[in-house]
């Protein structure tokens, strides 16, 4: 007998990535057997598994940290001292520069984030499959959504686990260099340790041909001097860095 079963809710966002399961395991070993094999063996099938389990049957507006919490333990991955790179409205740039500089890590440059990037995913508490048709958007349904948490979570660990001088890339030739709605002005600001984060050196980059000049003067800027100020972590600031002001011009 065929039962019958409501159809997938209808979301605003985006459905999950057409093989998504394939896309992690694939670039799990693509990360562990040629990105850094100096990591050592992690188990992909696991790590493949925890991750789909983590929001499979589930309902997608109340997902949870704890949901995540097997696939944290299992990808486990600090970053050296003086290496972890921030960045918020300007992705393509900050992972440019850890390009060249190979010793430098942003999200996407550690395990998790470089499986999940630029994927989408969600599931159904009605089914055991992937939603492909439709997910929660994260302004129109809901905030506590499987991505964003996986998201919020993953970006809570990494602020973190730095160390010494960290670094963001931010963005100044828009009004909120420093957006405090945004992961690094919500999350990982507010996660970073005091006791063993010695400064925060903001770069903030102008778009090539952008008549401002100066935003590490800006207000928004000066909201997250006075946020870590408050924290007790120091804050430097330069505009347009010349080794990453280079890559703008390639
Ligand atoms: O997709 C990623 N790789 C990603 C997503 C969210 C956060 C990476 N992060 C981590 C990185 F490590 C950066 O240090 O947080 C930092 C960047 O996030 P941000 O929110 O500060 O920077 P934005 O440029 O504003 O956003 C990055 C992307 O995430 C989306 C946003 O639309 C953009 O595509 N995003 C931001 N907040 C949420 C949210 N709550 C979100 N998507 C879903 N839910």
């Amino acid at each position: 007998i065929l039962m019958w079963r409501p159809p997938p809710k209808q979301w605003k966002g985006e459905g999950t990535t057409a093989h998504l399961y394939e896309i992690l395991l694939g670039r799990c070993y693509t990360y562990t057997q040629i990105v850094r094999p100096e990591l050592g063996h992690k188990d992909c099938q696991k790590i493949g598994k925890a991750f789909t389990k983590a929001f499979l049957s589930k309902d997608p507006c109340s997902s949870t940290e704890q949901d995540y919490q097997p696939l944290m333990e299992l990808t486990d991955e600090p970053v050296p001292c003086d290496k972890t790179l921030f960045w918020s409205k300007s992705s393509e740039l900050a992972h440019d520069y850890t390009r060249v500089r190979q010793d430098m890590f942003t999200l996407e440059d550690t395990l998790l984030g470089y499986m999940a990037d630029g994927l989408k995913w969600c599931g159904d508490p009605g089914s055991s499959e992937m939603n492909y048709h439709s997910c929660p958007d994260w302004r129109e349904d809901c905030s506590n959504n499987s991505f964003s948490v996986f998201w919020n979570t993953v970006s809570k660990r990494f602020a973190e686990d730095a160390c010494g001088v960290v670094h963001v890339v931010l963005n100044g030739s828009i009004r909120n260099t420093f957006d405090e709605r945004s992961t690094f002005g919500r999350v990982e600001v507010f996660n970073l340790r005091p006791e063993k984060v010695n400064r925060l050196q903001a770069w903030v980059m102008h778009d090539l041909g952008s008549v401002h000049s100066d935003s590490c003067s800006s207000s928004s800027v000066n909201d997250l001097k006075q946020i870590l100020k408050r924290r007790s972590i120091t804050f430097s600031c330069q505009n347009n860095y010349g080794p990453i002001r280079l890559l703008q011009c390639v």
